[in-house]
């Protein structure tokens, strides 16, 4: 798998964080006790409550309006080149069980299939079918902690987005590792790549190796947030 200093730069800034969250969550002074165990009652309940009842579901298109032309290889870094064998998707952060798997792992999970409009930004749009692992599943695998607010994707060429947690427990948010029908190509993000038509093109990373659940957002918020645009990014 490809790690530049870079991303190991990101990766340490971001652990950084998530252990702050961690000592604070470890603070087992008696005279918080009561109060703390109160008052995470509720956020609890909201975590899932986003888990287990599912949100409205985007309409879909049939398998015959799929445009393969029209999805524009959309790259601004380098085309990081990963070995699949070598692969392991992280996901760590504020979560019971930090997971490390392999993309056989993942394929062996069940799939979902979407074909849906993915609208980049600069004015073109794509309907794509794309095949994955629903990010709901790997996250509900992960058991988030109740103050888990935000998650985060590093990719292998160094972009990075940041996400809400509702929209990433949306059933047709996937990490795609097949588009219209064939394995995902490497220019489009394989080994795995973010899918959802509740957003748009930038928050979609491609080559993603590492998700992070926090409780709170870092001054980097995504790759093109950081350079001014949106960062719900709703569709
Ligand atoms: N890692 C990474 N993810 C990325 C990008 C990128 O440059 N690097 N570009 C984004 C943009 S702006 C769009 S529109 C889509 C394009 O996906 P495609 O190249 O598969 O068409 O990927 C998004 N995800
Ligand atoms: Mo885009």
């Amino acid at each position: 798998m490809l790690t530049s200093p870079f991303s190991r730069r990101r990766f340490l800034q971001l652990s950084g964080i998530s252990g702050t969250g961690l000592l604070l969550g470890g603070c087992s002074l008696p005279i918080f006790e009561g109060a703390v165990g109160r008052a995470f009652e509720p956020l609890n309940q909201r975590v899932e409550e986003l888990l287990f009842n599912p949100q409205k579901p985007v309409p879909e298109f049939p398998l015959s309006a799929i445009e393969p032309d029209r999805l524009i290889i959309n790259t601004f870094r380098s085309t990081p080149i990963i070995e699949p064998t070598d692969f392991r998707l992280i996901i760590r952060g504020e979560v019971e069980q930090p997971l490390s798997l392999s993309l056989q792992e993942i394929q062996q999970m069940p799939r979902t299939s979407m074909v849906i409009r993915h609208v980049c930004v600069e004015g073109w749009a794509a309907i794509v079918q794309w095949g994955g692992v629903r990010l709901s599943e790997l996250i509900q695998r992960a058991t988030p902690k109740a103050n888990v607010r935000y998650v985060y994707f590093e990719s292998a060429d160094d972009y990075y987005e940041s996400w809400d947690l509702r929209s990433c427990l949306h059933p047709q948010t996937l990490l795609a590792y097949q588009k219209n029908g064939q394995p995902l190509s490497i220019e489009n993000g394989a080994p795995l790549r973010l899918a959802a038509p509740t957003k748009l093109g930038y928050k979609q990373s491609k080559w993603v190796t590492r998700i992070t659940l926090v409780n709170q957002l870092l001054p980097q918020r995504g790759y093109w947030e950081d350079q001014g645009y949106e960062w719900f990014a709703g569709l």
